[in-house]
């Protein structure tokens, strides 16, 4: 028996399907006897897995596999795996996902890790159940890290990419679905869903290129027909898809759109503004009448000096261009931008707050989402040359002084001074209330309009500093920034 667990890392109410376990427990299928732990649906994991740890019979635990993303889910892993090595010392732990395929060296120096797949972990995951049964050699197990005898590390060869055909369908049927179907502005009953792994392009800032640096689609009669299984077994009327990048080729999203569009689906995606800039007009009708009523664009910037830096391969003119041109389509742009340029921070949040100016003049309907650079460790020189000396182990990642850098939220970092990032926060306050987030359902519409005519003379001026007044009625209205792709 193989347990696979997928420690806390949001609130109930903002949890999703656990997809990194459904696409383990998919090619377990059939084949081995596991369990799913959901620590976002399950309030207390911990006994649920010493109850399966308990249980005896002629098929005891084998493994413990625990999925890790940076962050919350980090602590809740690390306190489960410290009491699971304690109580049960001969049951080896394999840690996969984000956190742990970034941050292998420091997981590996971690008591109650033994092994880290990293990258995508089907094959991964089978490949070592056969060696720690005897039958293959753990070296030889492709995107593996783990300690040998001596101790000491040893990582594999990369693993190749598969497309998600390769697979089995995720096993929805092992999860009560209803705990994972949720209300979000996109409609009453959304569900998550990732058609494509990895990212084919470069970025020197992200996250996803260390860990898959190409991508696999799934075919989009695939996609269909699992979108249609979501709806007609649970009655899922909207989607959230968690692909890096949705759309790569015409052809392939034109078929997708045109699979798709009866299941009458409201959708958001993310994708790449040159890709999407370069479809055709029949392309994008065809995409919003399939139900793709918002994209997430990576943006990053509006200095083509500094997108160069970050190897984006795109222009400000066309994340202009892109935001003149969707308007006509009807599908609301969340424009993902990054603050405070290593390189000369301050005059990056100038121009930054003058390029968002420009966007919101040709397009108001366009959504900001201010970000700060915070670097993840890459294969080839990072963004702005910046050297970071990470945490040596998991505990140390969730100490004070790196947990706010993991999860991105007032990290602190030597290029950004105190002032800057006050500039930052004024700025997102005064636009935020400017154009509240269509995202934030519970926001009334006397909220709303408090909201705009409070920061009206504000914004017109480019009166960003100290906005107290804004802040408190932000409190005052409950605005939130419900943000599909970081709750
Ligand atoms: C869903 C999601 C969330 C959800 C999680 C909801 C849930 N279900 O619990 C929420 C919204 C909570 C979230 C939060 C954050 N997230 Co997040 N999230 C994602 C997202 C969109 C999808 C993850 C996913 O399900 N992928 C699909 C599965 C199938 O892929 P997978 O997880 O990689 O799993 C495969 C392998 O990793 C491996 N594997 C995984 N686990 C295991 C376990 C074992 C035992 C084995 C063998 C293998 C294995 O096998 C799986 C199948 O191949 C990814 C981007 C992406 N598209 O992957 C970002 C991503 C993982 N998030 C990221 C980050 C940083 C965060 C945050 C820390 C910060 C932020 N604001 O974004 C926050 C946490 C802060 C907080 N909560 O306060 C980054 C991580 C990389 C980085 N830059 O550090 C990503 C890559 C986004 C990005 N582009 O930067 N996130």
């Amino acid at each position: 028996m193989i347990i696979l667990f997928h420690p806390r890392s949001t609130k109930p109410k903002n949890r999703r399907l656990p997809l990194s376990v459904l696409y383990l427990g998919a090619v377990l299928e059939g084949r081995e006897e596991y369990q799913i732990v959901d620590g976002n649906a399950d309030p207390d994991p911990w006994s649920t897995i010493e109850a399966l740890m308990e249980r005896g019979g002629k098929n005891p635990v084998e493994l413990l596999g625990v999925s890790v993303m940076p962050g919350p889910q980090l602590r809740s892993a690390i306190a489960v795996c410290r009491r699971f090595r304690e109580k049960y010392p001969r049951v080896p732990i394999v840690w996969g996902g984000y956190f742990a395929s970034l941050y292998a060296e420091a997981t590996l120096n971690a008591r109650y890790v033994d092994f880290v797949v990293k990258g995508q972990g089907e094959d991964s995951l089978l490949e070592l159940l056969e060696a720690l049964r005897g039958s293959r050699d753990f070296s030889r197990i492709r995107g593996l890290a783990f300690k040998d005898r001596f101790g000491l590390h040893v990582h594999t060869a990369e693993r190749p990419l598969k497309s998600p055909n390769d697979f089995p369908w995720p096993p929805y049927h092992r999860l009560d679905p209803a705990k994972y179907i949720a209300n979000t502005f996109l409609g009453s009953r959304t569900a998550v869903h990732q058609a494509s792994i990895g990212c084919p392009f470069r970025c020197n800032f992200c996250g996803v290129v260390p860990v898959y640096d190409r991508e696999k689609m799934e075919s989009p009669a695939r996609t269909a027909a699992i979108l249609e299984h979501l709806q007609s077994q649970y009655g899922v009327n909207a989607v959230q898809f968690y692909d890096n990048n949705f759309f790569l080729r015409e052809e392939h999203a034109r078929e997708l759109a045109g699979r798709i569009a009866p299941l009458k689906l409201r959708w958001w995606c993310e994708a790449r503004v040159d890709i999407v800039l370069g479809y055709s007009d029949d392309t994008l009708r065809k995409i919003r009448a399939a139900g793709c009523v918002m994209i997430f664009f990576g943006v990053e910037s509006g200095s083509d000096a500094a997108l160069r830096n970050m190897k984006k391969q795109l222009t400000s003119e066309q994340t202009l261009a892109l935001a003149r041109r969707i308007r006509e389509f009807d599908i609301v742009p969340e424009y993902s931008m990054i603050f405070g340029n290593p390189a000369d921070a301050e005059r990056d949040v100038a121009e930054n707050i003058a390029f968002v100016r420009r966007v919101k003049k040709v397009n108001p309907d366009v959504e900001i989402v201010v970000q700060t650079y915070v670097p993840t460790p890459q294969k080839s020189g990072a963004y702005g040359d910046v050297e970071v000396e990470f945490p040596a182990t998991p505990d140390e990642w969730i100490t004070d002084r790196w947990y706010p850098y993991l999860i991105r939220t007032d990290p602190e970092l030597p290029w950004l001074p105190a002032h800057v990032k006050r500039r930052i926060r004024d700025f997102e306050t005064v636009m935020n209330s400017r154009w509240p987030t269509t995202q934030d359902m519970r926001l009334p519409g006397w909220g709303r309009a408090l909201l705009k005519s409070l920061s009206g003379w504000r914004y017109a001026l480019g009166a960003y500093d100290f906005p107290g007044e804004l802040r408190v009625a932000q409190k005052l209205v409950r605005l939130r920034q419900p943000r599909l792709e970081s709750l």
